[in-house]
């Protein structure tokens, strides 16, 4: 039987286990990455494991979250960061310089490689054909300490392309239409291959927009094989000697697969407050529209900034709306700049801000309050733009550009005289340099941690008995984003979990952390896909340190699944029944011993409910999560296996 792409790759990196769908695999990570808002926690995890210097072929320390350093407590993680990249050996790229994936796509994406991130938009050099995958904080502190990945063998799905985009369709519709099919929950478990005769229409940074957003689907990873598309698009951001032809077999096998023909595709758009929530932009044509930001890391390259310039090209953005384009990369600003482009947009109306996440997650550019904002972003959960009740619609650059001339959401395709811009990369990516600190360059050698900087905080081994109250009782798809905002007021304090877990689920209950310290144990009740969106370990972080031990939940997400085995929190599934039947304020018992039952392979657990009735809760977990709960998580789970000499991260 042939192999699928994501099989080769696999394959190739894989130290333990079998390529058997839904067994758990360690795999060799060749590239990490971070940035600064989950970084902090990187680094002072890696130190507090003893580790001295970095083991993956690359690690690279971006600063994009927050570049505008409202707060000392920012520009003192920035100055840590730097530190660390240096103590340790990893690249630094300085504030401003870009988001954490366009940086790293245009310097370091390989095609064959494998990518470990700290952040969810990790996958977005699957588009370059490397198998990238998002964790948490404390997943690439050991990966970059030289220790496997591990993870459950996902399903390897076929999203065959035929066809062609027609005019004004563009990768953002394709990833829309996916989402509209298939739903946030829609990839959990799997990871995408795109296949067929579509792929090769597409350029190297339109699959970028396609695999990055693959993550809002809940993939694991989105992947395309490589091509002349691969190739001409390494050879311009000047690193052809990269370019290696990796194709799935022809006769692959696929647990399933899904067809797109990109010639029916038309302009789509996310409605207010999920990214599924798609519709056609005619369904929502003549909507006001206040604010347009153009930007992020789906859609903030040059070639997405491209055709917005052009389409605003001797026009003027209406008064009623204001244009802010945001770039992905400094060196697309850069470009962009010495091309005219920047000019010829101020000189439309635009807004043209540094290159940064910032009003991704609600850092700057927050809309005014009851008013609609089209974004180029990749989320729209309710409040992340910085203002609870927002009206966020995602959708692509030419989209947006339609509504700043229009002043409101309109189809592109009704615009008068307004030509198609298409697709163009440049000859050269030719930004400069001066931005990305090698480690051979390193300014610092030794650890700056200014007052903010706290400690990593560390939990006790499981207990046997496990009881408490149902703290919390939330819906279905709670997102970090709830969990953890990532607003400017909480972001400043990512690397002080005291005064962060302040703010634990605030967004839900603004009484929580209180009433959890006070209540010192607990459980949290939720629906299906808890915990979906950023990979951010402060979501399980916080709530371990403010003594929650158990999660009850119908699905959990994937990446906060595996943080919350990383902070020795327990998962457990339960079913609809039972999720309806519990109320917030119930006295929740697990009635067996937890710490035998995780220890000896157990998987379901009585829960009592006020002393009532009893229901079934799962713990779906492998040998390696079990070992991990029971000594209260993966720093204490590594420091243990490095005394006795077993998979553990190089400290060499
Ligand atoms: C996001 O888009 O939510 C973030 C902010 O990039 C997060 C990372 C973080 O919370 O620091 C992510 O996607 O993982
Ligand atoms: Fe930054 Fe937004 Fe991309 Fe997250 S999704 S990395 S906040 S641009």
């Amino acid at each position: 039987m042939g192999k699928t792409l994501t099989e080769k790759i696999l394959d190739d990196h894989l130290v333990e286990g079998d390529l058997e769908t839904g067994e758990e695999i360690g795999i060799e990570i060749d590239q990490v990455l971070t940035q600064d808002t989950t970084g902090t926690m990187v680094w002072l995890q890696f130190e507090a494991m003893g580790l001295d210097e970095v083991q993956t072929e690359i690690a690279a320390q971006y600063c994009d979250h927050q570049t505008y350093q409202f707060d000392f407590k920012n520009t003192d993680d920035h100055r840590f960061l730097r530190s660390a990249a240096g103590t340790f050996g990893a690249h630094f790229s300085r504030p401003g310089n870009g988001i954490c994936h366009n940086v790293h796509r245009e310097n370091f994406a390989a095609p064959g490689k494998t990518l470990l991130g700290s952040d969810s938009h990790t996958p977005t050099p699957g588009g370059l054909g490397e198998l990238a995958i998002g964790a948490g904080g404390i997943d690439v502190t050991v990966a970059m300490g030289g220790a496997p990945y591990y993870i459950e063998m996902p399903e390897v799905v076929s999203v065959r392309l035929e066809g062609e985009l027609p005019e004004w369709a563009t990768a953002k519709d394709v990833i829309l239409e996916l989402l509209r099919r298939l739903s946030v929950k829609g990839g959990v478990g799997k990871i995408l291959e795109y296949t067929g005769p579509g792929v090769e229409t597409l350029t190297a940074p339109e699959r970028m927009t396609i695999t990055n957003m693959g993550t809002e689907l809940g993939a694991t990873s989105s992947i395309f094989p490589t091509d002349e598309q691969t190739k001409d698009y390494l050879e311009r951001v000047g690193r052809p000697e990269d370019y290696e032809e990796i194709q799935p077999d022809e006769d692959a096998e696929y647990d399933d697969e899904i067809v797109v023909d990109l010639s029916d595709l038309e302009p789509l758009i996310a409605r207010p407050s999920m990214p599924d929530n798609v519709v056609p932009v005619t369904e929502v044509e003549g909507e006001s529209v206040e604010q347009v930001i153009v930007g992020s890391c789906t859609n903030g390259g040059y070639e997405d900034i491209l055709p917005v310039a052009k389409m605003l090209e001797g026009r003027e953005v209406s008064m009623e709306t204001e244009a802010i384009v945001a770039p992905g990369s400094k060196q697309a600003s850069e470009m962009l700049a010495r091309e005219g482009w920047v000019a010829e947009m101020m000189a439309a109306g635009v807004n043209f801000s540094e290159a940064t996440c910032g009003a991704c997650i609600g850092i700057g550019h927050v809309p005014a309050s009851d008013s609609v904002s089209l974004r180029t972003f990749n989320r729209n959960f309710e409040g992340r733009s910085g203002i609870e009740d927002d009206n966020v619609y995602l959708c692509s650059p030419e989209v947006a550009a339609a509504a700043a001339i229009a002043g409101e959401i309109i189809d592109p395709r009704n615009l008068d005289d307004v030509e198609a811009p298409g697709v163009e990369l440049p000859e050269q990516y030719d930004g400069s340099k001066t931005d990305l600190i090698a480690p051979d360059e390193a300014v610092d050698d030794d650890l700056l941690k200014g007052p903010n900087i706290g400690e990593v905080p560390l939990k006790d081994d499981l207990e046997g008995d496990l009881a408490g109250e149902a703290l919390l009782k939330m819906e279905d798809n709670i997102t970090t984003d709830h969990i953890i905002p990532a607003t400017q007021d909480i972001l400043m304090y990512r690397s002080n979990i005291d005064k962060l877990s302040e703010f634990t689920l605030s967004r839900v209950d603004e009484t929580f952390a209180e009433r959890a310290a006070e209540a010192d144990g607990g459980f949290l009740v939720a629906g299906e896909n808890y915990g979906q969106g950023s990979s951010r370990e402060h979501a399980a972080m916080c709530p371990m340190y403010l003594g929650i031990e158990g999660v009850l939940a119908q699905s959990f997400a994937r990446i906060h699944r595996a943080n919350l085995f990383n902070f020795g929190i327990v998962p457990l599934i339960i079913d609809e029944d039972t999720y309806e039947q519990i109320d917030q304020g119930d006295d929740i018992e697990i009635v067996d011993d937890v710490r035998e039952g995780v220890e000896s392979g157990k998987e379901e657990f009585t829960v009592r409910v006020n002393d009532d009735w009893e229901a079934t809760a799962t713990l779906d977990a492998s040998e390696r999560e079990r070992d991990m709960l029971a000594v209260g998580g993966k720093l204490p789970w590594t420091k243990l296996q490095a005394e006795e000499g077993g998979a553990a991260p190089a400290d060499d």
